[in-house]
């Protein structure tokens, strides 16, 4: 029995199961990409006294997610904590804040990654407006070892609208890079007291991370 090339085969399919099909690997193309947790995270400083932590902005905390886009809580009491603040004395002097915190995420091997989805300080309650404490500017800098990190460039986020649906901001290194650890070195925040994010990952180009299936976040 004679097997048709993949090509003569596609030719003679009907039109709109053509469509389908080119419709679904585009998608699929697409979806490659991956959202990548962290394994680990280190901060600079955190917040005493306070459940402000920084695993909150790696373990899911106060996430809400339909499968396609995840939404970020304003309670950054929720899950025992949503959040992290930085401390208000700086590691290096105490007579000033840590307004210039600086955070090292482990993504546990190097990985792919083209840029980052971040979900900035969102805290918001009838009494207290912690949303300009969210972060401003910042540099990347990657590498394989925690000593040896080099600058990847550097970035800008919007503040957190202080709502429960908060759907965070995406940064675009402008080309990919390989590496296993990324330091967010703080340069300023969106003029409150301390830095505050809410959840942090990292956009993975999908080479090392295989193809995910349609609608699959399972990094998240
Ligand atoms: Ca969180």
């Amino acid at each position: 029995m004679k097997i048709p090339s993949l090509t003569v085969f596609v030719r003679s399919l009907p039109a709109p199961v053509t469509c389908l099909l080119i419709f679904c690997l585009c998608g699929m193309t697409a979806l490659a990409e991956s959202l990548l947790t962290p394994v680990s995270v280190v901060a600079s400083s955190t917040q005493p006294n306070s459940p402000a932590s920084p695993e909150h902005l790696i373990d899911h905390s106060g996430l809400d997610s339909d499968g396609k886009v995840s939404t970020h809580t304003a309670d950054s009491f929720r899950d025992g904590g949503s959040m992290w603040n930085a401390a208000y004395e700086s590691p290096e002097d105490a007579t000033r804040r840590d307004t210039q915190a600086w955070l090292v995420f482990d993504l546990g091997a190097a990985k792919d990654v083209r840029g980052m989805r971040i979900w900035n300080g969102n805290e918001k309650t009838p009494g207290f407006d912690g949303t300009n404490r969210g972060v401003n500017e910042f540099e990347i800098l990657a590498g394989d070892a925690e000593d040896a990190l080099e600058s990847v460039g550097i970035f800008q986020i919007a503040a957190a609208r202080g709502e429960d649906a908060d759907e965070g901001s995406e940064v675009d290194f402008g080309k990919p890079v390989k590496a296993r650890y990324f330091k967010m070195q703080i340069i300023s925040n969106h003029g409150g007291d301390i830095p505050s994010l809410s959840e942090v990952r990292f956009l993975g180009t999908g080479k090392d991370t295989g193809m995910r299936a349609l609608g699959q976040f399972d990094d998240l």
